[in-house]
C-alpha cells in the first residue's frame, strides 16, 4: 500500500514538473541574467509603476508559487496601493481562467496576526481584506494560525483572504500573481 502511495506521489511530482517545464516555454516575460528586460503587455502580463505583473493560472501552494515567480527573477505581487489593486482587479476580471484564488506576497508567518509584505518595507499601509479575513480572522480553526498566506478571491469582490501556505492537497492550491522588478 505504501509502495503504491509513493508511486502515486512520484507520478504526480513528475506531472507537476512537466507542467512547470511546459510553462517555461510560453512565459510572457523575458529575463536575462535574473533581471527583467521586457514585459509583454498582453492579457497575462502588463506593466504598471515601472513593474511587470503577471497572472499565472496554474495552481500551486504559496511557497511553490513564490518559487515559480523567482525562477523568472520576481516574487509574488505586493499590492501596496489602491491603483495597483484596481489594476490587478481589472485584469483579473478579464483573465481569471475561472479560478477563485490568486496568491499574493503577504504573510503573517513571522508573527501570527501581524501581516507583512515579503520585501522592505514590510509594514502594510494599504490593505484590502475581505470582512473577517487577515488580521481579524478569528474563525475556522486555531484562530487563523493555520491561515498565514494571503490571496485575492474573485468571489469576494477581489478582496484579500488568508489561507494555508503549504497545502499539500489540491484544494489548497491556488493561482497567483507574480511581480517583476523595475523595467529598464
Ligand atoms: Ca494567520
Amino acid at each position: 500500500m505504501m509502495g503504491l502511495l509513493a508511486l502515486t506521489l512520484l507520478v504526480q511530482c513528475k506531472f507537476s514538473f512537466a507542467i512547470l517545464t511546459s510553462q517555461t516555454n510560453t512565459v510572457k516575460v523575458s529575463i536575462a541574467h535574473g533581471a527583467l528586460t521586457k514585459c509583454y503587455t498582453d492579457q497575462a502580463a502588463w506593466a504598471i509603476d515601472g513593474y511587470c505583473l503577471e497572472i499565472v493560472l496554474i495552481e500551486l501552494n504559496w511557497y511553490s508559487a513564490r518559487n515559480w515567480c523567482a525562477h523568472r527573477g520576481g516574487d509574488l505581487a505586493e499590492i501596496r496601493t489602491q491603483p495597483l489593486q484596481d489594476s490587478i482587479t481589472q485584469h483579473l476580471r478579464i483573465r481569471n481562467g475561472g479560478k477563485n484564488g490568486f496568491w499574493i506576497g503577504a504573510t503573517d508567518t513571522d508573527h501570527e496576526g501581524v501581516w507583512q509584505w515579503l520585501h522592505s518595507p514590510r509594514q502594510m499601509g494599504f490593505t484590502n481584506w475581505s470582512p473577517g479575513q487577515g488580521p481579524t480572522d478569528h474563525g475556522f480553526i486555531f484562530g487563523g494560525s493555520l491561515e498565514d498566506c494571503a490571496m485575492i478571491r474573485t468571489d469576494e469582490n477581489y478582496e484579500w483572504h488568508d489561507g494555508p501556505c503549504d497545502g499539500v492537497i489540491d484544494s489548497f492550491h491556488y493561482s497567483f500573481i507574480c511581480q517583476y522588478g523595475k523595467i529598464e
